[in-house]
């Protein structure tokens, strides 16, 4: 029965552990050409101790894994995605379609015309299918969004925003007293 019991204890701290690493937020992006800009998600994330994983998924080049990408996402423990892309960025839009789960569109400076397209390509989604979109290139606040999303139901998480914030001030008002002196 000792044995027993050890064994059934062994077993639920593997699943522990296993839930402690699974990824809440999943990174995805088109290309390796957008990971220079989708890298900045990944070192938020990793601050804030959030699990995620980071994903080359195409919406034009391997339409089948984004479909199955995004259709398994939620099963698997991800909460929040992130998909940035370029140029005609379809990802963020159809990942969207295809899953309940909260996305969050980076536009990506990709081409010549600046990230225009890129932005225009995710912001301009129809009613009944949101992607909540950032700036252009702007990974950082994709990832601090997430991280707003998630401490909602993680008391711990949202006072680690607070603190953020407060760093945040912090830094500005120090900047602005230099400026006195
Ligand atoms: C998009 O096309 C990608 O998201 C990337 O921003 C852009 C260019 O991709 P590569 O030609 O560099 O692979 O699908």
């Amino acid at each position: 029965n000792i044995e027993r019991n050890l064994a059934i204890i062994a077993e639920e701290k593997k699943l522990e552990d296993k839930a402690a690493v699974a990824p809440r937020v999943g990174i995805i992006m088109g290309s390796d050409s957008d990971l220079p800009v989708m890298k900045s998600a990944a070192e938020i994330l990793e601050m804030f101790g959030v699990p995620h994983e980071v994903r080359i998924v195409s919406a034009h080049r391997t339409p089948e894994l984004m479909f199955s990408y995004a259709k398994s996402a939620h099963g698997r423990g991800i909460r929040v995605i992130i998909a940035g892309a370029g140029g005609a960025a379809h990802l963020p839009g159809m990942v969207a379609a295809l899953t309940p789960l909260p996305v969050v569109g980076v536009p990506v400076r990709a081409t010549n015309l600046g990230g225009t397209d890129s932005l225009l390509s995710i912001v301009q989604m129809p009613r009944g299918v949101p992607v909540a979109t950032v700036a252009v290139d702007n990974a950082t606040n994709a990832a601090l969004l997430a991280v707003r999303i998630l401490g909602v139901g993680d008391d711990n998480l949202l006072s680690r925003m607070r603190q953020y914030q407060e760093d945040q001030e912090e830094i500005v008002l120090r900047k602005g007293d230099k400026l006195e002196n």
